[in-house]
């Protein structure tokens, strides 16, 4: 049967009943961020609920894929279905994920307790930070328990999206420095627990020592929550079961807080206030053009009106 020909209901319904491949599509149409997009969206956002998301962040090369590779791995030896995310604006060519990822991943390509998906970050109206959680909550519709999302934290766009999930994992390597630049990138703030990957290497004990130290002067030191630091070999999977066991304790701290509940609904609330906002921002553009507004530059040019005067008059009447 070809999925091109089913409407975005059909192909909705098809994903929810286990239609990998329209599950796939329909990950593209949200992509999108157009009125297709949003359709699917609705129907995704009340049906979900369920999923867990752990993010898994740090600096490119940091073992990120490899970690998480492992980490399905263990949840597969559980049986637990999950779905992956990975998010790489680094890729110049498909905007997806770097052929390394891709190679790794293949070990669980049929696999199908296994969904792994490359977002595209360019194409969606609102970017990124917009269709992440639009995909997450398809990935959870569909009813995949764990959702991992791998994201390159470089970039203030991207360190913001590796925040917004449920429990966050940073990864850092061992090395004179690398604690200073995760730190620099504001990756310290979002960390829920932290992992210094690359253990066989030299380097691990200062490291620890570093985040000790920079956990010490943060508030997060004095949380509820400390965040862990857990050494880890991505290729062999050694720490890796402490790394999920320290995930499993961080949901269970969450949970009893009302943390979790309460970062859900700051999301939202913000993924909110982020739609009006991307709105109004195409809405200006679709205005800033014509008669009206070629007057008023002119205007302004002449210094005949000021320029906020001349914006009161253009956004006059103006719906969003
Ligand atoms: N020595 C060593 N190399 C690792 C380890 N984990 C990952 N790597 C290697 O580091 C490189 C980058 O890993 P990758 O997972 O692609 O990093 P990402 O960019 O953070 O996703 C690859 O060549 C991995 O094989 C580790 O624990 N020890
Ligand atoms: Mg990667």
């Amino acid at each position: 049967m070809s999925r091109r020909n089913l409407s975005p209901a059909e192909l909705f319904d098809a994903a929810c009943a286990g239609d990998r491949a329209a599950l796939a599509r329909v990950l593209s149409l949200l992509e999108r961020g157009d009125v297709v997009a949003r359709e699917v969206g609705r129907m995704a956002y009340t049906r979900g609920g369920h999923g867990y998301t752990v993010g898994i962040t740090g600096a490119p090369g940091a073992g990120k894929s490899t970690l998480t590779s492992a980490v399905i791995k263990h949840l597969r030896s559980m049986q637990l279905e999950i779905a992956v995310l990975a998010i790489d604006p680094s890729s110049p060519f498909t905007g997806g994920a770097i052929l390394g990822d891709r190679v790794r991943m293949q070990d669980h390509a049929t696999d199908p307790g296994v969904f792994i998906r490359s977002m595209a970050t360019r194409g969606h109206l609102g970017g990124l930070s917009l269709s992440t959680p639009e995909a997450i909550r398809m990935l959870d519709a569909v009813g995949r328990e764990w959702i991992l999302v791998e994201t390159v934290g470089v970039g203030q766009v991207e360190v913001e999206i590796a925040g917004k999930a449920d429990t966050t994992v940073v990864v850092l390597n061992p090395g004179w420095g690398d604690s200073v630049q995760a730190n620099k990138a504001g990756l310290m703030e979002i960390a829920d627990i932290f992992v210094i990957n690359k253990a066989d290497r030299k380097g691990v004990e200062e490291t620890r020592r570093d985040i000790e130290q920079m956990l010490e002067l943060s508030d997060l030191a004095h949380d509820a929550w400390r965040p862990p630091i857990i050494a880890t070999i991505g290729n062999t999977g050694e720490g890796v079961v402490t790394l999920w066991d320290a995930v499993l304790e961080h949901r269970a701290s969450i949970e009893a807080t009302g943390e979790l509940q309460k970062r859900r609904d700051f999301r939202l609330r913000e993924e909110l206030r982020e739609i009006v906002a991307r709105r109004l921002e195409l809405r200006a553009r679709e205005i800033c053009t014509g008669e009206q507004w070629e007057t008023l530059q002119d205007g302004v040019l002449a210094r005949s009106i000021d320029p906020w005067s001349a914006a009161d008059q253009m956004l006059k009447g103006v719906g969003a």
